[in-house]
């Protein structure tokens, strides 16, 4: 296979950018990385060189580029026939709440985007905003229960879908989102990923602030 480049935004901030990235380091396929910082003055230059839709995550092989975090993420399960369950059902079921994730949840994206090194207090999130918590709450414990048994990610195996909510587990974790037993132990298996622990150091290191991300006030 040819050699991938994933370009990504900033490891502290970038959501979307995270999903593909975890995903291609759990299927440990070898890629180049390329970090645009967002919203800066050189930002839309620079993504122009690499992305069609002037936004990351872009996944370039050859002559070929994936612009979207779920095709991206799609591509790799097909090269590598790795992501998603076997079972059909439970397929059905990963594909479900991984669609969910990436066309939903608009009021938690928007009122606690991702800012991983942070830990905030004073965010008061919307009826919306807990509704969406709620319905993730709820997918993760419907997951862990009827997948539990076969592994602590929410089909039993990592999958894409587990990818795609990394980045929620990462929020819960920023904002101090009380969490039930189930669902904070699955934040646990999140953050104990070799490939997410990664992603955290270097988020950690990244210079940059984006201050519309910078929202409540740190923990005391
Ligand atoms: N639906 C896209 C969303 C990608 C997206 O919104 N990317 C953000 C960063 S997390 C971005 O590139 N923003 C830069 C901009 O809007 O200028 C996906 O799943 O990949």
């Amino acid at each position: 296979m040819s050699e991938l480049t994933l370009v990504i935004g900033n490891k502290n901030y970038s959501s979307w950018s995270l999903r593909p990235w975890l995903f291609l380091k759990q299927v440990q396929v070898p890629f180049q990385e390329v970090r645009i910082a967002l919203y800066t003055n050189t930002t839309h230059a620079q993504l122009a060189q690499y992305s069609p839709s002037g936004i990351v995550p872009v996944l370039i092989q050859d002559e070929v580029k994936i612009w979207d975090s779920l095709a991206i993420c799609e591509y790799i399960a097909e090269c590598y026939q790795q992501g998603w369950p076997e079972d059909a059902i439970a397929r059905s079921q990963a594909r479900s709440v991984a669609a969910e994730m990436h066309s939903g949840f608009v009021a938690l994206r928007s009122e606690m985007p991702m800012n991983c090194r942070a830990r905030r207090v004073g965010v008061s999130p919307s009826a919306a905003c807990q509704a969406n918590i709620q319905r993730i709450l709820s997918i993760w414990q419907s997951c862990r229960q009827t997948y539990g048994e076969a592994g602590s990610w929410l089909f039993g195996s990592f999958s894409i879908a587990d990818a795609m909510y990394a980045p929620v587990a990462s929020r819960f974790v920023t904002y101090g989102v009380p969490l039930p037993e189930i669902a904070q132990e699955y934040v646990n298996t999140i953050y104990a990923h070799p490939g997410m622990q990664e992603w955290l150091q270097a988020a950690q290191e990244e210079p940059e602030i984006i201050s519309e991300s910078e929202l409540g006030q740190p923990v005391p």
